[in-house]
């Protein structure tokens, strides 16, 4: 068994979810040892929000008392921690596949997933879900009625996928894997999950076969109470970028800001500003359970603003 320490990797996650399926992935892509601490699938969550001062979503990755929220940030973190095999080299259009996957792709295939697996799902998670997205209510009814147009909106996504495939392959960037990639794959492996038909798009499959060989490195389980231990007896690294501030943002270091996801799940966070600039910005917390923690977004699909007085 891999000895925790607090430089290790700790991905806070649950094994549904497909945004930690693009981090597993990558994880596995890049021959990683982690600790896996599985969370809630629905609020509360407790433990993670204790870490995190209140984001919510998974994945979120723990080294130490460094807390990173975002698949985008953690794939640079984890770049970073181990430039080889590359997921970074380019990155061409990458970085515009993740986005339209994050902002698009990845709601359509949630809305046909969800349509075909709704009746399996319970009351509880079905409600918490529509809370999430500011519906009052989600009925099995609705999610089924949304299965037809997410479905033909992925075939036509689908054989974009396919053309860009054949034409650049065997990956979206080329020859090597990036950020494009993964999250174009965990987005289309949770439509897999839906029993989308993926026959039409043959080349798609044969990229997705090639992900998923990839594996998911090496795995063991943590509670998330000795992930907690670990924030509370360790101290945050110093920051490895240049702030600059104030932001046009309009708030500066040193202020107590918050940050709320732009998409879904929009639970804010509040903590001291310690650091920003254009990609990135990172809070300090305080708490019993974490001692100090720096919490760490990246820019994109994050607002940031003064946190009310
Ligand atoms: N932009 C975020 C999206 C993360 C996300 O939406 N995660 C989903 C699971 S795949 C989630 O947390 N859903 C709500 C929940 O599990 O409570 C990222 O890249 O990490």
């Amino acid at each position: 068994m891999t000895e925790t320490t607090t430089s290790s990797l700790i991905l806070h996650h649950y094994n549904e979810s497909p945004y930690a399926e693009k981090i597993r992935t990558l994880l596995g892509y890049k021959g990683l040892a982690w600790q896996s601490v599985i969370t809630p699938k629905m609020m509360p969550k407790p433990d993670l929000t204790a870490l995190t001062g209140g984001y919510r979503k998974v994945p979120v990755l723990q080294i130490g008392a460094d807390v990173y929220c975002d698949t985008r940030l953690i794939a640079q973190v984890l770049e970073q921690r181990q430039p080889t095999p590359s997921a970074a080299s380019g990155q061409t259009w990458s970085e515009v596949v993740a986005h339209w996957v994050d902002v698009n792709l990845f709601g359509k295939a949630v809305a046909y997933t969800f349509s075909q697996i709704v009746d399996f799902l319970d009351d509880a998670f079905l409600a918490d879900r529509a809370a999430m997205s500011g519906a009052t209510g989600l009925s099995r009814e609705m999610v089924k009625l949304s299965g037809p147009l997410a479905r033909q909106t992925l075939a036509t996504e689908l054989s974009w996928v396919e053309q860009g495939l054949l034409g650049s392959g065997p990956f979206v960037n080329g020859s090597q894997p990036g950020h494009g990639d993964f999250t174009l794959y965990c987005a289309l492996w949770f439509a897999r999950f839906g029993q989308f038909d993926f026959k039409p798009y043959p080349a798609t499959l044969a990229w997705m076969k090639q992900m998923k060989a990839m594996g998911h490195g090496e795995r063991t389980e943590l509670s998330a109470e000795a992930a907690l231990d670990i924030a509370r007896h360790a101290t945050p690294q110093a920051l490895d970028y240049e702030s600059v501030s104030p932001d046009p943002a309009g708030v500066a270091i040193g202020q107590r800001v918050s940050v709320q996801p732009e998409l879904l799940g929009k639970e804010s966070v509040e903590g001291e500003l310690v650091g920003i600039n254009a990609h990135r910005l990172t809070l300090r917390l305080n708490s019993e359970r974490c001692g100090t923690v720096h919490v760490h977004f990246p820019r994109v699909g994050y607002r940031v603003r003064a946190a009310r007085a």
